[in-house]
């Protein structure tokens, strides 16, 4: 059966010119600097955020892991939200790898942190107390819905870090997300920023991949701290190229998973047993079971998976769908009848 995953826009595949793409693209041992592909997905990255440099990396994980090492010692703070992927999806990697101290503060609803807040957890020089280094912002932020942060927050984000010695680093796995759903270029999302990572293997259908950007002397150390978790890879090029196809022809279409996402929404706002938590502002919809459902989530998942959808909650009584290339108009109606069929 082909089913219609919702659980992720980690699940899409290459595209058939991906998979073209990838079979004829001139590789080389990236490790030395020689793939030609590496090397083009990842000065088109740069230009297309507004960063002097990228770095190919396997994953947001590793991307994000990497950036925070570079900006922070062992004993270092991070200040980052308390709902961030960093926190909680990425193993603790920071601390058990870097050493790296976390300070979490709960996000606004729309993801963004509250200067003043940050400004109350920025520690003096004291030996008792690690030190402040950065702040990490997501965008689009996942837990909080696919809230998406402006170009103004960013840029006052960016002048109140820069004037406290701080520095910036943004965790856009879904920048392009934010950047289309905002009419604006990525870059100017990602100018307020020190360092910025954005994945390729999700709304932009590349089957591997994220790249790290920021300025020259950043990505020189970024690429040292790589090797040292062994992300250096080799003929990586076959990867880079669904990258770059990713890159050139799959940004500006997440417009229509973002109108998937609201008809989905709406859709689902008509059922009494479905608890919706708003318009979606990206293409992630969130929602709780009504009370009146005897369902537990597991079993409306079972009962979803029979009639070829796939869908994932994210708490008890929670789901997130989340759309991408392979959702079309019939799979949104699909999924409408669905939900309505298993908790009516
Ligand atoms: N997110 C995945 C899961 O890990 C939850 C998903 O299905 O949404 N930053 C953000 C904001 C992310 O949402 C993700 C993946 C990552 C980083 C990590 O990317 P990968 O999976 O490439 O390590």
């Amino acid at each position: 059966m082909e089913y219609i995953d919702l659980r992720s826009d980690t699940v899409t595949q290459p595209t058939p010119e991906m998979r073209e793409a990838m079979a004829k693209a001139p590789v080389g041992d990236d490790v030395f600097g020689d793939d030609p592909s590496v090397n083009r997905l990842q000065e088109l990255a740069a230009a297309r955020v507004g960063k002097e440099a990228g770095l190919f990396v396997p994953s947001g994980t590793m991307g994000n892991l990497i950036a925070i090492l570079v900006h922070c010692g062992r004993g270092d703070e991070a200040i980052l939200g308390a709902r961030a992927h960093t926190v909680l999806y990425e193993g603790g990697g920071i601390s058990y790898l870097g050493g790296v101290h976390s300070r979490q503060l709960m996000e606004q609803p729309d993801g963004s942190l509250a200067l003043e807040e940050i400004e109350a957890l920025i520690r003096p020089e004291d030996v008792h107390q690690p030190s402040t280094r950065m702040i990490s912002i997501e965008n689009t932020h996942n837990r909080c819905g696919g809230t998406f942060q402006t170009p103004e927050y960013l840029r006052s984000l960016g002048a109140f870090a820069h004037a406290r010695g701080l520095v910036v680093h943004m965790d856009g796995a879904r920048l392009f997300n934010a950047a289309v759903a905002q009419n604006v270029e990525a870059r100017e999302l990602a100018g307020p920023v020190d360092s910025v990572t954005f994945c390729l293997s999700k709304g932009l259908c590349a089957p591997v991949g994220s790249v790290l950007c920021g300025s020259r002397a950043f990505i020189d150390r970024a690429r040292h701290i790589r090797k040292h978790l062994g992300g250096g890879m080799r003929q990586a090029g076959v990867i880079a190229a669904a990258g770059i196809v990713a890159l050139e022809t799959m940004v500006e279409r997440l417009a229509a998973d973002h109108a998937r996402a609201r008809n989905l929404a709406e859709g689902l706002n008509e059922i009494p047993q479905i608890q919706l938590d708003g318009m979606p502002p990206t293409n992630m919809v969130f929602f709780n079971l009504a009370d009146s459902v005897k369902l537990t989530v597991e079993q409306v998942e079972a009962k979803m998976r029979e009639r070829g959808i796939l869908v994932h909650a994210t708490g008890k009584r929670r789901f997130r769908l989340v759309t991408h290339y392979w959702i079309d108009d019939v799979a949104v109606e699909k999924t409408i009848a669905g939900f309505e069929a298993v908790l009516g």
